[in-house]
């Protein structure tokens, strides 16, 4: 019935057909034809219509088909016979409606006017016509056009845009500020281009890769007097350069990351062997934070993942040993609440503080996280990881769920001494991917129930702001008095770029293969196009998500824009499921990919 779907134009004739068509069977036909020629045109007009709309069903039913022609065709239905065509510019949006009614071409542009399927979708990738092809017969054609968007390849395009305004204005140096076109520096360690090393290898951007791995080569120099953060520059640098040697075999980046990893490890020197917060990795002297002894409990269970791979590769178990102890301690604590754990654990007591407030957001979140993804990475053989995970996630259940009203999204709330505070930060929008990884891998089937439901907030926490993007955090209404579930507080309608909701979106989709994960993906890469690109090169943070006018560029490109967002949007987009399969590799925190440990080592 129709040309193969690769043709960049297409074009289904549901109509009459005319004597070419004859050839085998011809008396049948004829005869079929002679019944169809009895028929009225008002029997003939819905036998026709009922047969496209079937199609189109069978077309939406194929996830990988409707996923190809999405955005691109159009039924017509009009009285007279007509030829008509329209221009559809590089840039526009075009509108997938089923029109039911006569129509003029103009209403093909406005989506708003049609109630059946009002929905806009997807940039073409160039110019393009549409011609919908209206026979003698009328109406009755199907027209579908367009190449379809090749969503891994914007993913690339908007990498290296954001690479361009890195080159230019901060080579070398740790963030870009693409409005002011310098660059921040916060470790002095060239944080954006450490970050984004595998991300270049995975999108195969092999020119910027071999530029950036001469830097590392001639400058990446980890000899310096400066206070880094333990957690920060593990996660991100060991974590990356860690990654960066498995997918490339290239020794360099082990040899990088043996030099860091050590460099960190008077960070354990404590009298708890909870290690401190920061490390002066030129002097080896480790410290807390000025104003306390405490450290984050997120921060130092969140490492792990990181120093036991560096052990395997060394052989030198010394910094397993290190962040196992962690662990271990963390495992008997007393302090928690069904499973779950309180923001700060003291470096000399080694006990948690400020006790009774319970988050999965900030300075808890990778807590969890870790927790499945040690045992994952050590083979399932470590018990008491479970152990602690499963029950955390009952934890949360019990105590941290609730759904908002008017549309009954399910959230995950914060516990502060036995009150509910109904916000959550974007940081839990980790949860839905991880959730789903447990599952993936045995774990209680309603773990995916829980994380489908999640994956919807998290999606709602952008579909409802103005900008389509997601605020820092989220306040949910309980009861129903404005008639919207989500409220933004003045000083949360920030967006960093952050990547927790397309990690997600990424695991959901490689679980389940349902489509509208990629859709909610696209949606997210297109707000980030229309509202923190800045021309010159480069994304930026914003101030205000609910101000689509005035979004308030904040004038930082965060390294985990290009070491996770972009990294987790072409994966969610990629088509081939073996690129970092989630059965060979875990993701750490910072989205590096660390290899699951075979069952011999
Ligand atoms: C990243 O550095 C990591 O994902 C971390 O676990 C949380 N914060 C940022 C991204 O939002």
């Amino acid at each position: 019935m129709y040309s193969p779907l690769r043709k960049d134009f297409v074009s289904l004739t549901l109509g009459e057909q005319h004597s070419h068509s004859y050839t085998n069977g011809k008396h049948r036909r004829q005869s079929c034809w002679r019944r169809w020629k009895q028929l009225s045109r008002l029997q003939r007009s819905l036998i026709l219509f009922l047969l496209a709309f079937l199609l189109i069903c069978g077309i939406f039913s194929y996830p990988s088909l409707s996923e190809q022609w999405r955005g691109v065709f159009c039924i017509l239905c009009i009285n007279r016979p007509k030829q008509l065509s329209f221009p559809v510019v590089k840039g526009t949006q075009v509108c997938l409606p089923i029109i039911l009614c006569k129509t003029d071409i103009q209403d093909l542009l406005d989506c708003s006017k049609f109630p059946v399927y009002p929905k806009l979708y997807s940039y073409p990738q160039s110019d393009s016509i549409i011609t919908p092809v209206i026979n003698e017969a009328c109406f009755y054609s199907l027209l579908v056009s367009v190449k379809p968007v090749d969503r891994a390849e914007a993913v690339r395009e908007a990498f290296r845009h954001a690479w361009k305004g890195y080159k230019a204005f901060a080579w070398g140096h740790d963030e870009l500020k693409p409005i002011s076109k310098t660059h921040g520096e916060w470790f002095g360690l060239g944080l954006t281009l450490i970050d984004a090393l595998d991300t270049m290898w995975i999108l195969d951007l092999k020119e910027e890769f071999e530029e950036s791995k001469r830097w590392v080569e001639k400058e990446l120099s980890f000899t310096k007097n400066v206070d880094v953060n333990l957690f920060e520059s593990t996660i991100r640098i060991l974590g990356g350069l860690l990654s960066t040697y498995h997918l490339t075999g290239d020794s360099l980046f082990l040899d990088k990351a043996k030099d860091i990893g050590s460099r960190l490890m008077p960070a354990f020197n404590t009298p708890s062997k909870i290690p401190f917060s920061d490390v002066n990795i030129g002097k080896g002297i480790a410290h807390p934070p000025r104003w306390t002894t405490d450290s984050t409990v997120a921060e130092v269970t969140s490492i792990q993942l990181e120093f036991r791979e560096l052990s395997r590769l060394t052989q030198d178990p010394q910094y397993q040993k290190a962040v196992d102890e962690v662990m271990r301690q963390v495992h008997r604590l007393d302090g928690k609440h069904d499973g779950l754990v309180p923001m700060f654990i003291n470096t000399n007591s080694g006990k948690f503080t400020h006790r009774g407030v319970f988050t999965l957001g900030a300075r808890a979140d990778s807590y969890y996280e870790y927790l499945l993804k040690q045992w994952l990475q050590g083979g399932k053989k470590e018990p008491e990881l479970l152990e602690d995970y499963l029950q955390a996630v009952e934890g949360v259940k019990k105590n941290l769920l609730r759904q908002t009203s008017p549309s009954k999204l399910v959230f995950v709330g914060e516990l502060s001494h036995g009150r509910l505070n109904p916000k959550m930060d974007h940081l839990v929008c980790f949860l839905p991917g991880t959730l789903a990884l447990g599952a993936h891998n045995g774990l209680p089937a309603d773990h995916m129930d829980l994380a489908m439901q999640l994956m919807e907030t998290c999606h709602q926490m952008y579909v409802q702001m103005e900008t389509g993007l997601s605020p820092e955090i989220a306040h949910f209404n309980l009861q129903n008095h404005n008639g919207r579930d989500v409220d933004v507080k003045p000083a949360d309608r920030h967006n960093l770029l952050r990547p927790e909701t397309v990690e997600s979106l990424f695991y959901m989709y490689r679980f389940t293969q349902d489509s509208k994960y990629r859709d909610w993906g696209w949606e997210i890469l297109q707000s980030f196009n229309k509202y923190t690109r800045v021309p010159s090169g480069g994304y930026t943070s914003i101030g205000n998500v609910r101000d689509p006018v005035n979004p308030g560029p904040r004038d930082k490109m965060e390294s985990f824009f290009l070491g996770e967002t972009l990294k987790y949007l072409f994966l969610l987009f990629s088509d081939d499921p073996e690129l970092i399969s989630l059965d060979k590799y875990v993701f750490n925190t910072e989205a590096h990919p660390l290899p699951i440990w075979p069952s011999d080592s």
